[in-house]
């Protein structure tokens, strides 16, 4: 599909002045071709772009608009807050409030501090652990992104203990060394690793439900071991719960596994679309924290009072609206259409979804992990990407992204949707 004339335009003034005509790389449409469009406006589960053209939104600007865009008692939360200064840089009581009740919802948050972003998040949390344990080494998954924190930006290893390589320039070798990569959901991999370098893990940090290589969902019993086996080597546990915490339901993947990280990063939904991140865990390894402790992180607008008021307002009106069963419903809605649909178009493509968060991948192998993520049929993809484009719907520009569905999109949205997939399946 082609853009907008004036879609066009702003690219090329973009490309002139910000690299790559963007501010985060997956916007630039890379992975699909052809060129970003730019939104005038976002409300409800739609945006419309600089030219005019309306599309039915499943990016929900990455998983924050989980009511929609634009919700008014987020607005309104924004407007009453902003009113009274929008930055301090000395404590709120918005900041408290926003720690009580991230405490009471997420279960194995104890103490829980603010920041800016769930890269942030992160990458506090692997400080923390390092701090607490003494130890150096990380583990991480392949497929799963934790933002660009140095040490977690790490290619997978073919092998399962390969050392990592950086996955970008600027990041010494023996900085990312420190991360050991493993494949997703094996089990044996896991063992052998710990049997070899437990003694040096400081935490093993895992997304609870990896959502950025598509969707991938833990075999049965996998996260329990993975608690298991930190606790037996004095290793932390670290849920990377940005994408699905406050998202799944009120305590996130943790609260649905039944399982107890010792931290947590949090991100996205929490800010109510503002930029916030928030890392949090156990008492006594979150008092490490400066100024109690020796483990530094800080932030001049952490805590800032028009984000947490933007972030509290949508929180509550989830619980308001019992939103979590209602985003279950209509992710089943838009479940059985796209089943029906791959039944009708013969396509054995692979559909993942938990609650509101879905991904269907061009393959039909089972997805386990990155490898088999990777044996998506990229092209037919980006063909499926722009016709549903053309037709009105916007999924993420990439295989390897999750779709968010949020409280905003109607039964009747949920029925175009349901159309024009069909129509781009029949199309490739
Ligand atoms: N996969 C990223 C969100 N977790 C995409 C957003 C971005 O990098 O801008």
């Amino acid at each position: 599909m082609s853009n907008g004339p004036l879609s066009s335009k702003l690219f090329a003034a973009a490309k002139q002045y910000i690299p790559g005509g963007v501010n985060s790389p997956v916007r630039a449409f890379r992975s699909v071709g052809g060129e970003p469009f730019f939104v005038r406006r976002a409300k409800g589960a739609r945006i419309w772009d600089v030219d005019g053209k309306d599309m039915i939104d499943y990016v929900g600007t990455w998983g924050p608009a989980i009511l929609g865009h634009a919700p008014l008692p987020v607005i309104e939360a924004i407007h009453n807050a902003a009113k009274d200064g929008v930055s301090f840089g000395i404590p709120n009581p918005y900041e408290v409030e926003m720690a009580k009740l991230v405490c009471e919802w997420v279960p194995s948050v104890q103490k829980v501090r603010m920041c800016n972003s769930g890269t942030e998040a992160t990458m506090s949390c692997v400080r923390l652990a390092r701090g607490f344990t003494g130890r150096d080494r990380i583990i991480k998954f392949d497929g799963c992104y934790h933002g660009h924190v140095d040490a977690l930006l790490v290619a997978a290893g073919s092998g399962a203990l390969t050392n990592g390589k950086p996955d970008s320039a600027g990041i010494p070798a023996s900085y990312a060394g420190l991360t050991t990569v493993l494949p997703y959901n094996d089990v044996e991999a896991l063992e052998e690793c710990f049997a070899k370098v437990g003694h040096e893990v400081a935490a093993i940090i895992v997304e609870s439900y990896p959502a950025n290589a598509g969707l991938i969902l833990p075999q049965p019993g996998y996260l329990n071991k993975l608690r298991e086996i930190t606790q037996k080597h004095g290793a932390l546990l670290i849920f990377d719960e940005v994408m699905t915490g406050f998202r799944l339901a009120k305590g996130g993947v943790q609260q649905l596994e039944n399982i107890t990280p010792d931290l947590t990063a949090m991100g996205k939904v929490i800010g109510g679309g503002l930029p916030v991140g928030a890392f949090g865990g156990r008492a006594d390894i979150m008092d490490l924290l400066a100024p109690d402790g020796p483990v530094y992180q800080a932030g001049t607008l952490s805590g800032n009072p028009v984000a947490m008021a933007a972030g509290l307002a949508q929180l509550r009106e989830m619980e308001k609206q019992n939103g979590y069963a209602k985003l279950d419903q209509l992710g089943q809605i838009m479940e059985d259409a796209v089943l029906d649909t791959l039944k009708t178009t013969g396509r054995e493509y692979q559909w993942y979804r938990k609650g509101s968060m879905f991904c269907l991948f061009f393959t039909d192998k089972p997805v386990r992990n990155l490898t088999d993520a990777k044996t998506s049929d990229i092209p037919a993809f980006r063909k499926f990407f722009h016709k549903c484009l053309e037709d009105g719907v916007y999924f993420a520009p990439s295989q390897f992204e999750t779709g968010f569905i949020s409280l905003a999109h109607s039964p009747d949205d949920l029925a175009r949707t349901a159309e024009v997939v069909q129509g781009a399946l029949k199309s490739l």
